[in-house]
């Protein structure tokens, strides 16, 4: 068998961040935590743009502009849906699930899903922290992963 390897490098990659302002305590440890990996991984700060938005609603739009764009490798996308703080908790988290999802597909660009579903606040900082889970750092390799992998693949 085959296995199709790529390596964990960002050098060269370009890559678009999206990150709803919504209880954006969380969103801006995400952002650290991806900012800081990538850099780890060999991406140019200067090759790393972020784009603020409303919420975890808007991501979804934002991502797919950057990924029609044609200026991205993968785009990663960060927020963070409360239940504890919201009623329509599944109308948000559910509709930015899906249209994250979307915007990879139509594209085929690498969009990397990173927004927070929990019920507390305390369960959303704890994935968010960068000395805890550090889901930020987590969503950039899985954006230099699938940028190389569709390189490889020859599907990007
Ligand atoms: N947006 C979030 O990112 N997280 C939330 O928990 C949230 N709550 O609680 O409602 C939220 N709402 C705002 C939503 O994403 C849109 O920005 C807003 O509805 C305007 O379209």
């Amino acid at each position: 068998m085959n296995v199709i390897d790529v390596p964990l490098d960002g050098s060269g990659l370009h890559i678009g961040v999206v990150a709803g302002r919504f209880n954006d305590f969380v969103s801006t440890s995400l952002v650290a935590g991806t900012r800081a990996r990538l850099t780890a991984l060999g991406v140019a700060d200067d090759d790393i743009h972020l784009a603020w938005v409303a919420g975890a609603f808007e991501v979804p739009l934002a991502a797919r502009a950057m990924a029609e764009s044609g200026r991205y490798d993968a785009v990663v996308c960060l927020g963070a849906v409360i239940r504890g703080e919201t009623p329509h908790f599944d109308f948000v988290a559910g509709e930015a699930a899906a249209g994250i999802m979307r915007a990879g597909h139509d594209t085929g660009v690498p969009v990397v899903f990173g927004v927070l579903t929990t019920d507390t606040v305390e369960q959303a900082m704890e994935r968010a922290d960068v000395d805890r889970g550090d889901k930020g750092a987590d969503c950039a390799d899985a954006a230099v992963e699938m940028a190389r992998l569709l390189g490889a693949i020859g599907g990007g």
